[in-house]
């Protein structure tokens, strides 16, 4: 018979957090026993692309802000397919059927296609990188993606001469996603990037989070993000990405053009019309802190948007 010691002074397993674990493992790479910290990983079940990806390599955009919590990163979240309430999209998580799952890619471009989430995914080297995610609801969060650059994908579908920005979609599905059974939002949700964002190298597909594959509240099996504009372009659960020549429509710009540009920045300067940009809680702390012009990327993204009125494309 075998008999198992625990100690008291040890958590129980179901006591570890993924977060506890992420930050453990983040310790061990940087004290070099990268491979030794692969180990410390508990299994998780069901992820099409895997269920941990190991030791990932630094994005050199990393913030070391410390990271909002897994808990709160997974159960505080925006997706109205999963319904309105901050709640709704951990409780209705498993609505989403996010496999097995396609991504078609078409438009000006001369690599069109329908490609499973794998082969889309394959081709690219993931990275882990932690970025600040700011609601236009004036909270944000700092949250470790597992993700590769929007521009990576770009470049291999070789979009022609006429494409000047890429739209994209979220899975349309009512029967299985309850807030698509109201009108809530002209479904499916819909986002765009003018193409020269869209190859911005923090622009990036994420598939994972906390060094474990995409919950589905956040947007499996790959969404969005685009970190120097507000939360609601990040795009989740994208299905399809199409080259256009015109400005693409988008599901919030529809619902409220005067709340809701195609640029969306985030701005302290451009208040939304019913409250203030200039200030922002991160989830988890108490005092507001102030809202920084494109969320802190401004070195990395301002030159996009040289020569424009910003006041006029918010
Ligand atoms: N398909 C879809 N994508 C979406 C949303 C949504 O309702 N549906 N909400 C957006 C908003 S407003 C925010 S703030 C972020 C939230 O991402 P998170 O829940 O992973 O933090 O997702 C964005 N992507
Ligand atoms: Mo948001």
């Amino acid at each position: 018979m075998l008999i198992k010691i625990t100690r008291k002074s040890q958590p129980k397993a179901s006591e570890i957090t993924p977060h506890e674990v992420y930050l453990k493992r983040r310790e061990f790479i940087r004290a070099g026993a990268g491979a030794l910290a692969a180990g410390l990983l508990p299994g998780a079940a069901g992820a099409a692309l895997g269920p941990d990806f190991g030791d990932l390599p630094d994005s050199r955009y990393n913030t070391d802000e410390k990271l909002t919590s897994y808990e709160n990163v997974t159960t505080y979240n925006n997706f109205y397919e999963l319904g309105t309430g901050k709640d709704d999209p951990h409780k209705n998580a498993d609505s989403l059927v996010a496999e097995p799952w396609s991504i078609e890619v078409s438009g000006e471009c001369a690599k069109p296609g329908v490609y499973s989430v794998e082969d889309f995914v394959k081709p690219h080297k993931l990275e882990d990188r932690i970025y600040r995610l700011r609601c236009v609801e004036a909270w944000s969060m700092v949250i470790p993606w597992v993700g590769f650059e929007v521009g990576e994908v770009v470049k291999r579908c070789e979009p022609n001469s006429h494409a000047k920005y890429v739209a994209f979609k979220t899975i349309l599905d009512p029967e299985n996603l309850p807030g698509q059974r109201r009108r809530v939002l002209d479904w499916p949700y819909k986002e765009g990037l003018r193409l020269d964002e869209a190859m911005n190298p923090l622009a990036i597909f994420a598939v994972g989070l906390y060094g474990k594959a995409l919950p589905n509240q956040n947007g499996a099996p790959l969404r969005l993000v685009v970190p120097w504009k507000y939360g609601f372009k990040s795009i989740k659960s994208v299905v399809s990405m199409e080259f256009t020549r015109d400005e693409p429509p988008t599901a919030w710009g529809r619902q409220a053009p005067g709340e809701y540009g195609f640029y969306s920045n985030v701005n302290p300067e451009v208040n939304h019309p019913r409250w203030s940009q200039r200030r922002e809680r991160r989830i988890g702390e108490f005092r507001k802190r102030k809202t920084l012009m494109f969320n802190g990327y401004e070195e990395e993204v301002a030159h996009l948007y040289a020569g424009m009125d910003l006041k006029k494309n918010f």
